[in-house]
């Protein structure tokens, strides 16, 4: 191997980690290799090596301390979803919703790839820890990358360095995660797979969940096939704890699709009305979670930072946000203002004269197009955000009460529905659409099936993960109740009914109490919907009109909705657990269908 070890490198006693490390730099040649220890001084100076590389530009450090703004490749924006790939030894194992390709034929295509693909460069060895110190859950990844935009990212959103070396110990059980930018071209851009070697090599793209290996490469896809596995739950998973004035505090999860506002509901400021409630987050993207000694399902959060869509985050819509925003903070494709500030869509005022675009073009008001990229995000420090929950860094993780299925829906799906218990729960969850999004490429606003919002995340069969939720909860003494949101239902005029943000306060107030058996609802076909008078209007400028809309049941609706749940479990073939088949037919009949 011609490439210098570095000094810290001497110091990693773990030989699998060792040879594996050899073996990539074998493959790729990088001319130096730099062991990530995640100090605050190796900070500082990949930080100062990205600026005068280009890879970050500076912000105003008055304003916003530490901050940073990266532009990437123009056509690297969001999550390829074509170019991601299960590489299991059967195609039946991958299932009909994930793209399958032969495990050694893809790692010797990508090897092609990859050979001396790092040479004149810097690898990076980013050891990190998913997890709290010291959790049950907590597991340990490795990524590989020729990225400094990489490093630092993984450097805010996970452990990195030697707590998680310590945390490995001698073990070879980590996540082997090889990433490469390549010459970023789409052309040779694939994300693959390997659940069974417990392995991702992610090639030709810089964005988020393409390169961040520990996030949704790992902490979802692989994670979700270990933890089937495993008898645990890997999701796509915000987790909240809310307190009410007498101090109890209920712990609730949700699954929305990418882009539908998981981190805005888990750093929720309660309206006014709502006097003494706290909302605090644990989580806003992925939720590992085990069943406890008291037979109720835990959760922890595996992440350390959040990778949130700036455009829409506002000091109206997320103010805890907006404060989590000022230091400390790596923004991606958002549009810069000359005083070296940031400005993004629907942050609350007009763009300043001078304000360059996502692509560092002059922009105006005018212009045709966005300022900022719609998937423009920030990437930033969870302990940055000022109602962290307490319990975030705890290695046992929150109790859940309560799980969330939420689309964005403009018709059809009613603002809360809550399941008749955990069977009919995993049926909802299964059979959830929601319109389409810039978190990924492809055309926006498109209703798709998004099983759990697991959709593009699931590492395995989507019918034995079905399976798997059912037999999740017979392992559970007392599961948690399954409710089912939607904040994004609209009039026919185009408008919508409900206010959302700060005011879905109101929802999980009778979220709460339904779980405290305190909240009268109505039984539908579908479900139960909060009674009348049951969820609290006070102080909403919203007519009793428009409440009434929002939580209608329109059988017409509901037999197209029907139809598209048949479609969606014909599609995923005979693994679809005959519980969920049950359940249509018991739907069907409910509405006279
Ligand atoms: O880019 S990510 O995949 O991490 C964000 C998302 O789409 O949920
Ligand atoms: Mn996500």
């Amino acid at each position: 191997m011609t490439a210098s070890l570095s000094r810290q490198a001497a110091v990693v006693e773990n030989k699998a980690l060792k040879e594996w490390v050899a073996d990539v730099a074998r493959l790729t040649r990088p001319a130096q290799i730099v062991w990530c220890d995640g100090s605050e001084e190796e900070n500082r100076r990949l930080l100062a090596q990205a600026v005068s590389s280009q890879v970050l530009i500076p912000l105003n450090h008055k304003k916003r301390p530490g901050c940073y703004l990266h532009r990437s490749h123009p056509n690297d924006v969001a999550r390829t979803e074509g170019a991601t790939y299960i590489c299991t030894p059967t195609k039946q194992e991958a299932g009909p919703t994930n793209n399958w390709a032969d495990p050694a034929q893809t790692y010797a295509k990508l090897s092609k790839w990859l050979e001396g693909s790092m040479a004149g460069r810097t690898m990076y060895v980013v050891p990190y820890l998913m997890g709290p110190v010291g959790s049950p859950l907590a597991r340990v990844g490795v990524e590989v990358t020729d990225s400094l935009y990489v490093v630092l990212s993984m450097r805010i959103m996970t452990r990195m360095g030697a707590v998680a070396l310590e945390a490995l110990g001698n073990s070879a059980d980590f996540n082997r995660g090889l990433h490469c930018t390549l010459d970023c071209d789409p052309q040779r851009r694939l994300i693959c797979h390997f659940p069974q070697d417990n392995t991702v090599w992610s090639v030709g793209s810089d964005y988020g969940g393409n390169a961040l290996l520990s996030k949704k490469c790992f902490a979802l896809r692989i994670a979700s096939y270990l933890a089937r596995r495993e008898s645990w739950m890997a999701e796509h998973m915000l987790i909240v704890g809310v307190e009410s004035p007498d101090g109890q505090v209920t712990y609730i999860a949700g699954a929305f699709p990418s882009a539908c506002g998981k981190t805005n509901l888990a750093m929720l400021t309660p309206p006014p009305t709502f006097k003494g409630w706290k909302v605090r987050t644990v989580g806003e993207d992925i939720a590992w979670m085990r069943v406890g000694a008291d037979g109720r399902l835990w959760a922890i959060n595996p992440e350390s930072g959040y990778f949130g869509v700036a455009p829409g985050t506002s000091w109206r819509s997320n103010p805890n946000a907006m404060k989590m925003l000022e230091r400390d903070t790596l923004f991606t494709n958002v549009a810069l203002t000359p005083d070296g500030d940031v400005w993004w869509e629907g942050i609350g005022q007009d763009a300043p004269e001078g304000t360059l675009d996502w692509q560092g073009r002059p922009w105006k008001r005018t212009s045709s197009g966005k300022a900022a990229h719609p998937n423009s995000r920030f990437t930033t420090p969870m302990y940055n955000n000022p109602v962290l929950s307490p319990k975030a860094d705890d290695p046992e993780g929150v109790p859940i009460s309560a799980i969330l299925f939420g689309g964005r829906r403009a018709t059809t799906v009613p603002l809360v529905l809550e399941a008749f218990d955990w069977e009919h729960g995993v049926y909802l969850g299964a059979t959830m659409g929601s319109e389409t999004t810039a978190a990924a490429t492809g055309a926006v606003g498109v209703i798709r099936r998004d099983p759990m919002a697991m959709l593009p995340f699931c590492g395995y069969n989507m019918g034995d993960y079905f399976a798997h939720w059912l037999a999740m909860g017979k392992r559970m003494k007392h599961p948690p109740k399954v409710f089912m949101v939607n904040w994004f239902r609209k009039a026919p005029d185009g408008s919508f009914l409900w206010p959302g943000y700060g005011e879905n306060m109101r929802v999980l107030e009778w979220i709460i109490s339904r779980i405290n058996g305190t909240a009268k609802a109505s039984e539908t076909p579908v479900g139960f919907v909060p009674a009348d008078g049951a969820l609290r209007l006070d102080d909403l400028d919203i007519g009793p009109e428009n409440f009434k809309q929002a939580v209608s049941i329109d059988p017409s609706d509901w037999k197209e909705e029907i139809e598209e749940h048949e479609k969606l479990l014909r599609r995923l073939g005979k693994t679809v657990p005959q519980e969920l088949w049950r359940q249509l037919e018991r739907l069907k009949a409910a509405f006279h269908f």
